[in-house]
C-alpha cells in the first residue's frame, strides 16, 4: 500500500475528463487500496482518481465516522435524481476552503464494483452528496466552479499564495496586509 500525492487546485491536471476503467485486474486492485489509505490519511470521506492524477473512472468513499464503510465506485451513471440539499462543502483538492453547494438530495445510481459487478443503488443525504461531488471530478469538475468568479478567483490567489510560501519556506508573519485586512478568502 503507498500514499498518492492529491493534486491540488488550480493544477490544470485536475481539469482532465477521466476514461472508463476496462481492466478490472490486480493493477486496479493495488490503485483502490492505494485511494483509501490516502483518503483515509488525508483524511477525507470521498476520493476521485483524478485528484492523484489517474484519469480513470474511479471513486472511493467511506463517510461512517469508524472508517469502516469503504465503498468503491467504478464507471458511476446517475439513472435519477430527486430534490435538492444545500450542502457546505470541502475538497481535498481545495485545501482549507468550504462553502455551500446545491445539488440533487437524492440519487439512483449504477456502477461497477472493484470486481466489475454491476449494481443500482439508492443514494441520500451526505453519501448521496459525496458521491456528485466526486463524479465532477472524473469531469474535470470542482465544487468552486459553482462559487462567482470572484470568490474562485479569491481562493486560487489563496492558495497559489500558500503554495509559494511552503516552497520557499516563507511565512505570512511580518508582510502583508494588517489581520483585520485580510479576507477568510
Ligand atoms: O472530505 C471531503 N468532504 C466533503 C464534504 C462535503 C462535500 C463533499 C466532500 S468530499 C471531500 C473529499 C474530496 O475532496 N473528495 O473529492
Ligand atoms: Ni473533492
Amino acid at each position: 500500500m503507498a500514499l498518492r500525492t492529491i493534486l491540488e487546485y488550480p493544477d490544470p491536471r485536475l481539469r482532465t475528463r477521466a476514461q472508463p476503467v476496462t481492466r478490472f485486474d490486480a493493477a486496479l486492485g493495488t490503485l483502490i487500496d492505494d485511494m483509501f489509505e490516502t483518503m483515509y490519511g488525508a483524511p477525507g470521506i470521498g476520493l476521485a482518481a483524478t485528484q492523484v492524477d489517474v484519469h480513470q473512472r474511479l471513486i472511493v468513499i467511506d463517510i461512517s465516522p469508524e472508517r469502516n464503510q469503504p465503498l468503491t465506485i467504478i464507471n458511476p451513471q446517475i439513472l435519477t435524481r430527486e430534490g435538492e440539499a444545500s450542502t457546505e462543502e470541502g475538497c481535498l483538492s481545495v485545501p482549507g476552503i468550504f462553502d455551500e453547494v446545491k445539488r440533487a438530495a437524492k440519487i439512483r445510481l449504477r456502477a461497477q464494483d472493484r470486481d466489475g459487478n454491476l449494481f443500482e443503488r439508492d443514494f441520500e443525504d451526505i453519501l448521496a452528496v459525496c458521491i456528485q461531488h466526486e463524479m465532477d471530478h472524473l469531469e474535470g469538475k470542482l465544487f468552486v466552479d459553482y462559487l462567482s468568479d470572484l470568490k474562485r478567483e479569491r481562493i486560487r490567489k489563496k492558495l497559489e499564495k500558500e503554495r509559494k510560501e511552503r516552497a520557499t519556506g516563507a511565512t505570512a508573519t511580518g508582510a502583508g496586509p494588517p489581520a483585520g485586512a485580510r479576507r477568510a478568502y
